[in-house]
């Protein structure tokens, strides 16, 4: 067995397995996957015999059991930190930390109404004409937000703290969102989504998720 295990759920849909599967894939450590389809009729069962809470991801490690997207983000920047998973700057951790655990704890309208679906197309375009306020609240929110880092904190690179960090794993599957709803973005946060998108992990993960059955109660969001 390789000394690192992620148990996933399926790559379409599974916005919060993708987070640290991308800060696993930044320390370069070779891992094996668990992926359980979100659809399996036994995924209680099989979530159950990893994760104390039901949910994934987890992240197993010999005798120790990570689950949270974020708990297990953190613990690889604390055993990697040659893979610099945070900005080395204290301050700019902070503010890093500040955002990742803000997307972890909120944006729930968002969440909810344009569920994670990578290979799924939006039959319209959803913008402040068509979606309720609090989403489009989020929208701006999150806009506002990553052209604020990217402006103070952006210069070494395309990323929100120029090199990649958990900030930007927390948001990849945002980015992922905002393209299969079609939503109008300012020139600046395009082209941050455009460098997520470029990222060869992110590519990674989108091309395996291509392959797996489409589970039909997300992708009646796509229609609304
Ligand atoms: N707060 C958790 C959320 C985990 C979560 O909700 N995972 C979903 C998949 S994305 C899940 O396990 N759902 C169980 C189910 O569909 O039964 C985290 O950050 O890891």
């Amino acid at each position: 067995m390789a000394e690192f295990v992620l148990v996933i759920g399926s790559k379409n849909y599974s916005s919060w397995s993708w987070r640290p599967w991308l800060a696993l894939k930044r320390t370069g450590a070779p891992f094996e996957e668990i992926l359980i389809h979100l659809d399996d009729p036994n995924k209680a069962a099989l979530i159950g015999a990893h994760s104390p809470s039901g949910r994934v991801p987890v992240l197993e490690h010999g005798a120790v059991k990570v689950w949270e997207s974020l708990a297990i983000s953190e613990y690889l920047a604390e055993l990697f930190p040659e893979a610099k998973l945070w900005p080395e700057d204290r301050a700019q951790r902070a503010h890093a930390r500040a955002v990742a655990t803000e997307m972890h704890a909120g944006f729930g309208p968002l969440r909810s109404t344009l569920s994670m679906n990578i290979h799924g197309r939006a039959t319209r375009p959803r913008d402040k004409s068509n979606l309720p306020a609090e989403i489009w609240a989020d929208i701006e929110r999150i806009v506002a937000l990553w052209d604020d880092c990217r402006r103070r904190f952006g210069q070494g690179g395309p990323f929100l703290f120029g090199e990649f960090s958990i900030a930007d794993a927390m948001f990849a599957p945002v980015v992922g969102r905002f393209r299969t709803y079609r939503v109008p973005l300012p020139e600046s946060a395009q082209a941050y989504c455009d460098a997520i998108w470029a990222w060869p992990a992110v590519q990674e993960w989108v091309a395996a998720a291509k392959n797996e059955p489409r589970i039909p109660r997300y992708d009646v969001l796509l229609a609304a």
